[in-house]
Parts: C-alpha cells; sequence; structure tokens
C-alpha cells in the first residue's frame, strides 16, 4: 500500500557530530515548533511523535579518527536509529526522521532496508555523501552516509544495522547534487549510479528529472526511501544549514518534486536533514521544512 497512507512515525535524531559544526541536533526540535503537527493535522493524518529516548548518551564516547571524525558516536546513535527505524516499519507505520546531519541516514536506510530488502534511495541533495575514509576532504562522516548504505567505506560504518550493504547502485538516485568531491565522482561513475545534477534540473526541467527519478527507484523496488537534504534548496531559501551551496533548487522546484512524490505514492520512509536553526533567518528552514513535508504527504494548492 501507498507509504504515504500510513500512520507516520516522527522520528526526531538530535545528533550533529557527523557535521563539522554544531546546530544541527537542534533541527527536530525546530521543525516541531515550525508547526509540523498542526500541518499534519490539518491534512487528516495520523501521526506519533517519538521521544528521542530511544538515542544512547554517546557523551562520554571519544573514540574518532581524523577520516572518520567520531566514529564511536555515530555508530552506536545510528544502531539506536536503524532499530527504531525498523521498529516503526515492522509497526507498518511510515517512519519519518527529523535530523539531525546527514550521517543519521546511516541508521535510517539500514532500518528502512530490514523489512524492504530491495529499497530504492532517492537522495535529494547539494553533495553526493559518497566519501568514504579514503577520499573524505573532512573526515565528516555526514559526506559519507550513502556510501555506507551502498556497503563501501570503512566497516565500522557499513556494519551499522547489519553487515550488508543496504541498497543498490542502481536502485539509488541523487537529485540536485552541485558539489562532488573527486572520489565521488569517481564512485558515481564506476558504480554506474543516476545522478541528476543541477545542470540536469536546468537542462530538462525538475518535473522531467523527477519523472526518470521515481520511475527508477520504484522499478522492481519493494519500497522507496527518500533522503532530503534542506541544502539542496538554494541558500536564499534555505539558510539554515552548514554546508551551503549556491545554485540550489528554488522554491517551487523542490514543492513540484515532493507533489510528484506524493502523486506517485511510492515513498515508505523519509529523512529531512540539516536544518540548523543556528544558521536559520529566523525560522525560515524549519517553516520551510515543514511545508515541504506536507507537500510529500499530499497537501495540494487545489
Ligand atoms: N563532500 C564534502 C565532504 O565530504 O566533506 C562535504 C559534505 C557535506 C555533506 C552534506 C550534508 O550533505
Ligand atoms: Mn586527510
Ligand atoms: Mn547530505
Ligand atoms: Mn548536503
Amino acid at each position: 500500500s501507498p507509504g504515504t497512507l500510513r500512520p507516520i512515525a516522527i522520528i526526531p535524531a538530535p545528533f550533529d557530530w557527523g557535521a563539522s559544526r554544531r546546530g544541527a541536533s537542534q533541527g527536530p526540535q525546530a521543525i516541531l515548533l515550525s508547526g509540523l503537527e498542526r500541518k499534519l493535522q490539518q491534512l487528516g493524518l495520523q501521526y506519533v511523535v517519538e521521544s528521542p529516548d530511544y538515542l544512547p548518551d554517546v557523551s562520554l564516547d571519544h573514540r574518532n579518527e581524523p577520516h572518520l571524525r567520531h566514529w564511536g558516536k555515530i555508530t552506536a546513535i545510528n544502531e539506536a536509529i536503524a532499530q527504531k527505524t525498523a521498529q516503526a516499519a515492522a509497526a507498518g507505520q511510515f517512519p519519518l526522521l527529523l535530523g539531525g546531519d546527514h550521517s543519521i541516514a546511516i541508521g535510517s536506510v539500514a532500518g528502512a532496508a530490514k523489512s524492504r530488502r530491495r529499497l530504492g534511495v532517492l537522495w535529494i541533495d547539494a553533495h553526493g555523501d559518497l566519501n568514504t575514509p579514503s577520499t573524505t576532504p573532512s573526515g565528516n562522516i555526514h559526506g559519507m552516509s550513502l556510501a555506507c548504505s551502498l556497503g563501501h567505506g570503512d566497516s565500522r560504518l557499513t556494519s551499522i544495522g547489519g553487515s550488508y550493504p543496504k541498497v543498490q547502485a542502481d536502485r539509488t538516485v541523487l537529485v540536485g547534487a552541485r558539489e562532488l568531491d573527486e572520489g565521488e565522482r569517481q564512485l558515481i561513475r564506476s558504480e554506474g549510479i543516476l545522478c541528476f545534477t543541477m545542470h540536469d534540473i536546468d537542462r530538462r526541467g525538475m518535473a522531467a528529472v523527477m519523472d526518470e527519478a521515481i520511475a527508477i527507484v520504484s522499478d522492481g523496488t519493494d519500497g522507496v526511501h527518500l533522503s532530503f537534504d534542506i541544502d539542496s534548496v538554494d541558500p536564499g531559501e534555505a539558510p539554515g544549514t552548514g554546508t551551503k551551496v549556491r545554485g540550489g533548487l528554488m522554491y517551487r522546484e523542490t514543492h513540484l518534486a515532493m507533489e510528484m512524490l506524493a502523486e506517485s505514492g511510492i515513498v515508505t520512509s523519509a529523512d529531512v536533514v540539516e536544518v540548523n536553526p543556528q544558521l536559520d533567518n529566523g525560522h525560515r528552514t524549519a517553516r520551510l521544512a515543514v511545508e515541504l513535508i506536507a507537500s510529500l504527504f499530499g497537501e495540494r494548492i487545489l
């Protein structure tokens, strides 16, 4: 049954050790305070807001390496996220993860893949998040999460939620990319991952790109995970995020993508990540996140 008709489990993931700057840990609260529940109520949707208590206290975990920064905290947190996500999915709910930096998708994708072994992944992001410890320019694990889910990189990360690749390259599509590192380009080429860059969106239009993306991630899959990084949106609309890149998705383009996903009914779980209220202009970015979630869950203009 279409994922977007299930009761939604809102799962906060207030965590930011995967990024180079703090603040994304306050994303879930900012999104909730910006009216997410009211929106879902208006749409007549059933939902529960989970407590963040499912996350372990990692404040005393100092395991760290230069090319795998804060890996101790990240592995512990993501094991819990994987479990929580899998649990919600097994209960027939739609897991909606509120990040948090994008490293939390290591857990959410692993959790979603537990009940949907042929999971499609749609990764909407300015970045590829396809680095490994050997290609990362920063050591920040939020730049490695998609590589991890595909089974690439250090086994401490790829084994989170089970020692196997959670998703396959031919069921993975990127949309919105405009800042890729050389190692990421190589992985995209060698794995044959479909990547719609901003150039493609400019040339072909968002509707054509999303039509193709939706077709690929739903072809032969038993569920689709949307991992939505708010930095995919142009910084003019979404200033509240830690790794802004100019030339991003426009306001309507982003809504259109969410509306098309709602129409398709293919999405069975999602993350909304990298909302950083410390960098926001008021609550502009958190509010945008709420609006986009509403579009994803079927809010229509007419
Ligand atoms: N590619 C850069 C790195 O790996 O350090 C920047 C990654 C930023 C990741 C953002 C959240 O999507
Ligand atoms: Mn180095
Ligand atoms: Mn990202
Ligand atoms: Mn990003």
